[in-house]
């Protein structure tokens, strides 16, 4: 059988980056079956084209993945390929709270054949069985004999082959530079950021997130080696094409435990599969200096912390007290100090904010070293604590939100703001972070670093900017490239004097040439 598994756009951006589950699930798609990957962010596709597309390639399943904010999106793509005859199966976050929703078991209309609740990896190879013997099932819920809830282990973890794997759609350097970019350096022909993870679950249960509902508070690893085997896979398929891979680890909170983290990152060094890689901390966990040097010697470039509100009465009434606000410059610097940026992310409208609350964040921001400010909208999603509590106090406006999705509007009213006003506040805080003065200063304040770690924060500023302002066509891309022609030449004219400089010995732009010591141990 022919399988699709899709993944619905988002409608604003292109994503930088791929989904994981289908990498995953189609690794553990029992033998005998090909399974086509198609990502709406990367291939766009109407209801039309999809329809046609599954016709076209004989597909017999489509398995169609979303988040709360896709899934709109997604019912309209499977009505369509149910049009056809084809069935669907629809799995992810949404789907497991709102699993009558998909079935039409609640009223509406039905829009999957069979729903996956929770965690799929266990189940997926029986849904492909039964959908040969044409015999889905509604539900696929993964429990053990008894009929509790089970968790995979992660350990083992299948083996992704990386190697092998059609990434085509995923390359983010623009065709017609790879002829030019493929020699440049040790190679830049294609530019992939990979989803890998180490862990699942996390115990910290802040109020508006799904994780701890959905993964659980108990945390699951994979082997230190195979998380490894996976970098090496990675590295050698980048080394291949001339182009590079950076990994992003989407464990949620990837030092949940730091003793372990630290076995991992000396792990990595100890086998050269360093890469640049990505992964979100909470700001709690990077008091460990020792930590933050593994990071930087295992090729962490990047960490997201998700800081949320420089108020702590907001922390609080989200179950996040154990963020620290008067922490939070000391830990970005400690980062800083290595060459490691931040993704800084915030949410305005919630409980204790007031009008002024951008600025007020801001003004701290702006004392921090140069990084990637994000900012959010507190937002109930189905089955979160947040949801519950705002629905208990008769606060939601608009309780099914996701029926009719519109990016970045409240579905609740704050207590101390409006809605009207916590939109201006969102907006704010974007246009005064990634308008062309603020990303000249973000560059600028990074004046005395190596110009591949400016280019580095302007490329990702600029990649950012479109999570709230739509970059989906390339006349957008044009008009940014213009207003921030300036810094552009900066770095461009800095970037091609360094070049043509011998390149000397202890390069930082290669982690082939040099790997720091870090504590004695990283060649333990
Ligand atoms: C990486 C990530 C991202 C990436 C993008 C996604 C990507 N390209 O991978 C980035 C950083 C861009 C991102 C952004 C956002 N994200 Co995000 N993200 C994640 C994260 C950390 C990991 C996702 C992942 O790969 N998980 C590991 C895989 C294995 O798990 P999985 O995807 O759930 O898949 C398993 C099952 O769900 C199931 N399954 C999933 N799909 C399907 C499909 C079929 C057919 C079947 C059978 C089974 C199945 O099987 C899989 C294996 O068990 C999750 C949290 C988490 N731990 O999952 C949040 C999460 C998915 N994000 C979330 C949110 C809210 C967002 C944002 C809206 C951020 C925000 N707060 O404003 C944005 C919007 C994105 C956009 N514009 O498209 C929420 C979604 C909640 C919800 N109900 O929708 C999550 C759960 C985190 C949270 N705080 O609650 N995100
Ligand atoms: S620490 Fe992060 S992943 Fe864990 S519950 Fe809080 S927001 Fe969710």
């Amino acid at each position: 059988m022919r399988i699709l598994l899709y993944n619905p756009d988002n409608g604003v951006t292109r994503n930088f980056m791929p989904h994981l589950w289908m990498f995953l699930l189609q690794a553990l798609t029992p033998a005998g079956h090909e399974v086509l990957l198609v990502d709406g962010n990367a291939q766009p596709m109407d209801e039309t084209q999809i329809a046609q597309f599954v016709r076209d390639q004989n597909i017999g399943l489509v398995g169609i993945g979303a988040m709360t904010r896709m899934v709109a999106r997604a019912y309209r793509m499977a009505d369509a390929i149910r049009a056809t005859g084809v069935p669907v199966v629809m799995g992810g976050p949404h789907v497991t709270e709102e699993a009558d929703e998909a079935l039409g078991r609640d009223g509406g209309p039905r829009h999957a054949d069979a729903v996956a609740l929770g965690e799929a990896d266990e189940t997926w190879p029986q849904i492909v069985k039964d959908a040969v013997r044409g015999e889905l099932k509604e539900i696929y819920a993964p429990v053990d004999g008894m009929g509790k809830e089970r968790k995979p282990s992660l350990s083992p973890y299948p083996a992704i082959p990386w190697d092998k794997l059609d990434l085509h759609q995923f390359n983010l350097v623009p065709k017609l530079m790879h002829p030019l970019l493929k020699n440049f350096r040790e190679g830049w022909g294609t530019f992939r950021i990979v989803p890998v993870e180490s862990g699942r679950g996390c115990p910290y249960g802040c109020e508006f997130c799904t994780v701890t509902g959905f993964f659980g508070d108990s945390i699951r690893f994979r082997t230190n080696e195979s998380v490894v085997n996976e970098l090496l896979l990675l590295k050698a398929r980048a080394r291949k094409e001339q182009g590079q891979i950076a990994v992003f680890f989407i464990d949620d909170n990837f030092a949940i435990n730091i003793k372990r983290t630290k076995s991992l990152l000396r792990d990595i060094i100890a086998a050269k599969a360093q890469v640049f890689w990505v992964a979100q901390i909470s700001a709690n966990l990077l008091r460990d200096e020792e930590l933050v040097d593994l990071i930087a010697a295992s090729g962490g470039k990047w960490i997201f912390i998700g800081m949320e509100s420089v108020d702590p009465v907001n922390l609080k009434d989200v179950n996040k007290g154990f963020n620290k606000p008067g922490e939070y410059a000391t830990v970005l610097e400690r980062l800083a100090k290595r060459n490691i940026y931040a993704i800084t992310s915030f949410i305005f409208g919630m409980d204790n904010d007031t009008p002024g609350v951008a600025e007020r964040t801001l003004q701290q921001v702006r004392t921090w070293p140069p990084g990637l400010p994000i900012f959010g909208l507190l937002t109930p999603l189905p089955a979160t604590p947040l949801y519950k509590r705002l629905e208990a106090a008769g606060r939601l406006t608009r309780p099914r939100h996701w029926k009719d999705f519109v990016p970045f509007t409240m579905a609740h009213t704050p207590l101390k703001m409006t809605i009207e006003e916590a939109h201006a506040e969102l907006n704010y805080g974007w246009a005064h972070s990634y308008s062309p003065e603020a990303l000249a200063q973000a560059v600028a304040a990074l004046d005395d670093q190596h110009v591949g770690d400016r280019v580095n924060v302007f490329l990702a500023r600029l990649c950012f900017r479109g999570i709230y302002f739509p970059m989906l066509r390339k006349s957008s891309w044009l008009r940014v490239i213009i207003e921030n022609r300036r810094t552009i030449l900066r770095l461009f004219k800095e970037g091609v004097f360094r070049w043509m400089r011998p390149r000397n010995s202890a390069s930082q732009d290669s982690f082939d040439v040099a790997t720091p010591n870090v504590s004695g141990e990283a060649n333990a």
